[in-house]
């Protein structure tokens, strides 16, 4: 990576300097207190493991602006008159931001990057916008984690991309998918994701779902041969929401995802993105939905953030719950690690945290969180405790008759004479004993 940590010719944090690992003694809030990126944790160093990602939409667009008041947070990329120059601008910005952080991996949709426009004139706009980040990237050394197209917020979506009632709309979002695919392939990215904004309904009473989800099951086979024929070789990302901007999507949650694949012979080429937001909107918790995806073998990469247990909406918070982070890490560790994804800090800060160094303090507590999470549940898997005491809890399906039924050599006959010949028995789910041990491993 450049040591020059700005690439453009205007510095927009000038007060903050390269992001290092001071400890957790330090009372530096621009420092790392438990991140070391090349610490080794299990055989692989930290940075390896975790390989997070700053998004584009959040950290260098959002303005602070929701439903009841207009935007707060200072964005100094954002004055140029030119929509273009701001555009640029604005991947100078996110370059410095990137390498002054440390992180490896960035995302974006098209429309956070590239003005939108008519079709025509949005296309040059990405072509454009496409070299100027692949120079940043040659000049700094980072990398697109993944990219998506952004059709939900423009007015002709209003009635959904992919699953508009309408073809021509349908037809419309094509052209975003196919530039957005030829930006990944021209940027090196690693993963393609799709997520449904206006994929859903607001009512039953206009909408066959069927035919809807079989337009986006045809929509989604149409892009993947695309994305293959000009060279995109990595997997294609769902990613799972259940409401939000619509009242129901289709992309619910995970179980609901890999369902959908499966029924359209998309799970070859298709994983999931998770988003920890997102599965507690679906009214389960990050690591549920992390370890349907993963039981699956398509747990492909993670929108790493938070909701407030309090509310039901989509607060993308930082990630600074360490349990929560450990058990995530728990999850990806068992599978081998996350191959070609990254953790994704889809998180915004507060509308009233003003200061431009806020952007770096919060990025700095989820990286922090996650390396928390990651030590933990790598003590976790060398204790071995827990481990063991799950093998233990299915023990009787490891020789004799259960063995049997799980190889499917018990018929329901058989196994119901079987049931004669046992008496009740309680065997403790040790619940608390458990929840005791996390936090010995937390904080001994
Ligand atoms: C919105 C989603 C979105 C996707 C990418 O809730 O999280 O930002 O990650 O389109
Ligand atoms: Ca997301
Ligand atoms: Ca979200």
């Amino acid at each position: 990576m450049s040591s020059s940590y700005f690439v453009g010719t205007k510095e927009f944090f000038p007060t903050v300097k390269k992001i290092g690992y001071e400890g957790k003694t330090s009372r530096n809030p621009l420092a790392f207190k438990f991140y070391d990126p090349d610490k080794i944790v299990g055989g692989k160093s930290m940075r390896e493991h975790l390989r997070f990602a700053v998004a584009y939409w959040h950290t260098f667009c959002a303005t602070g602006s929701d439903p009841f008041g207009s935007a707060t947070l200072p964005h100094p990329w954002d004055e140029k008159s030119d929509t273009l120059a701001r555009a640029i601008d604005k991947a100078d910005a996110a370059f410095e931001f990137f390498t002054k952080l440390g992180v490896d991996y960035y995302c974006f949709h098209d429309t956070d990057a590239a003005p939108d426009a008519e079709a025509s004139a949005y296309e040059k706009n990405m072509q454009k916008i496409t070299e100027v980040l692949r120079e940043r990237q040659k000049a700094t050394g980072v990398k697109l984690l993944w990219n998506t197209a952004n059709v939900f917020s423009h007015p002709r979506y209003m009635n959904g991309a992919a699953t508009n009632p309408e073809f021509t709309i349908l037809a419309r979002a094509a052209v975003q998918v196919k530039a957005s695919l030829e930006a990944n392939v021209a940027l090196g990215g690693e993963n393609y994701v799709f997520w449904g904004g206006r994929e859903g309904y607001t009512t039953r009473l206009n909408t066959l779902m069927k035919r809807e989800q079989d337009h986006l099951a045809q929509f989604l086979s149409a892009a993947r041969d695309y994305g293959r024929k000009i060279g995109f070789q990595g997997p294609f990302l769902i990613e799972p929401k259940p409401m939000e901007p619509t009242k129901h999507q289709y992309d619910t949650d995970a179980a609901t995802v890999i369902g959908f694949l499966k029924a359209h012979g998309l799970d070859k080429d298709f994983k999931l993105n998770i988003e920890a937001n997102h599965a507690t909107l679906a009214g389960k918790d990050f690591g549920h939905d992390l370890q349907v995806a993963s039981d699956a073998g398509l747990l492909g990469s993670v929108d790493a953030n938070r909701g407030d247990p309090r509310n039901g909406w989509d607060t993308d918070q930082f990630p600074t719950e360490v349990l929560e982070t450990t058990q995530a890490m728990r999850i990806i560790l068992a599978q081998g690690g996350l191959g070609s994804g990254g953790l994704n800090f889809d998180a915004k800060v507060r509308r009233n945290s003003t200061d431009l160094e806020d952007l770096f303090i919060a990025h700095i507590s989820g990286m922090d969180a996650f390396a928390l999470g990651l030590e933990t549940a790598e003590k976790i898997r060398t204790d071995g405790w827990l481990d063991q005491l799950l093998k233990t809890r299915y023990q009787s399906f490891d020789s004799g008759l259960g063995k049997d039924f799980e190889k499917g050599k018990l018929d329901f006959e058989e196994l119901a004479r079987l049931g004669h010949q046992v008496s009740d028995s309680l065997i403790s789910g040790k619940q608390e004993k458990i929840e005791a041990y996390l936090n010995q491993m937390l904080f001994s």
